[in-house]
């Protein structure tokens, strides 16, 4: 394998111990083609759950928790404990179940100190006066470079933006889970156009996964499956996203890439759920306080997106 086209100064370099082998199943949400994680440590049986999806209907504003008692169910059929509840990013396109995971297990919720910069767009678009912007809704905030255990694992904080500014991928031994930065080899990147979205930070977040050892199982956050797939899959490793992803392998200079990037991104029309989604997920998932009438209420801004 030749080496990446781009240099880095040693500290944005991560090593990982890659002989570590965390235990990873991922869930695929048909409506939203989310994946979710839950991977853990096999020696202790410590958990984490990432970008768990709280189900939600645009037609009659239902929520529904099957999806993430379908994590619950298979963290309680193998003995495990959840630890942490790790999000990738605050999503755009999906209700996150963060909250209700949190309340049904105790773990705290964990997401990108730059979440505060998201929070400050989209609580000032939902005049939501209740969200502080300093990402006290969410229990611990990371930053590039911090460590928190897992059992007798470690999970390893990339700051990995691009998608948005708080996007993380978050590295347990021969496992890194890179939410919506690279999605399948056949499929490509994530869009760059949200509030807060860059392409040139995309495609140097891709640079230092692709930094990452060859062997490392790059598990990603969505998948679009492209017209000549049709079996959703989550996991390529660094080598062959290197060697194969449609918009930005070894070959692909940052001009390139930024030039597809942006011409695509002018193509993309705004996600389904990204109004309730935004509202929700800037809370960690919790819905807006009730009105005195005992309603929850999600709001529609008119021509501001
Ligand atoms: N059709 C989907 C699109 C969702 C979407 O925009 N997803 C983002 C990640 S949150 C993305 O990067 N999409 C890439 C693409 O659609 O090519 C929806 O309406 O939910
Ligand atoms: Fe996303």
């Amino acid at each position: 394998m030749s080496a990446p086209s781009i240099a880095f100064a040693p500290s944005l370099a991560f090593e990982p111990p890659i002989a570590a082998q965390p235990a990873v199943q991922g869930f695929f949400d048909p409506a939203t083609n989310t994946v979710s994680y839950i991977v853990h440590d096999p020696e202790t049986g410590a958990a984490a759950i990432i970008d768990p999806v709280l189900d939600f209907s645009p037609r009659n504003g239902r929520t529904s928790t099957a999806s993430a008692d379908a994590l619950l169910a298979a963290v309680e059929a193998q003995g495990l404990k959840v630890q942490w509840l790790l999000e990738t990013h605050a999503h755009a396109d999906h209700l996150s179940a963060a909250h209700y995971l949190r309340e049904r297990t105790g773990a705290p919720v964990v997401i990108d100190t730059h979440i505060t910069e998201v929070q400050a767009i989209f609580a000032e678009l939902f005049e939501a006066d209740d969200v502080a912007r300093d990402g006290s809704a969410f229990d611990r905030l990371v930053t590039d470079g911090d460590v928190l255990p897992l059992g007798a694992m470690d999970i390893r904080i990339m700051h990995t933006p691009g998608h948005t500014p708080a996007c993380v991928s978050y590295l347990i031994g021969d496992a890194a889970f890179i939410g919506d930065t690279l999605f399948m080899p056949d499929y490509g990147t994530a869009r760059t156009d949200f509030p807060g979205g860059d392409a040139h930070a995309l495609f140097r977040s891709v640079k230092r996964l692709f930094a990452l050892p060859a062997e490392t199982r790059l598990f990603t956050g969505h998948d679009y499956l492209p017209a000549t797939r049709r079996a959703p899959a989550w996991e390529a490793s660094v080598a062959q996203q290197r060697k194969g992803n449609v918009h930005i392998s070894d070959t692909v200079s940052e001009t390139e890439f930024v030039a597809m990037r942006q011409a695509r991104d002018a193509t993309l029309e705004a996600p389904l759920l990204i109004l309730p989604s935004l509202q929700v997920n800037i809370r960690a998932g919790a819905m807006p306080p009730a009105s005195p009438g005992g309603h929850t209420y999600l709001r529609l801004p008119i021509n501001a997106l």
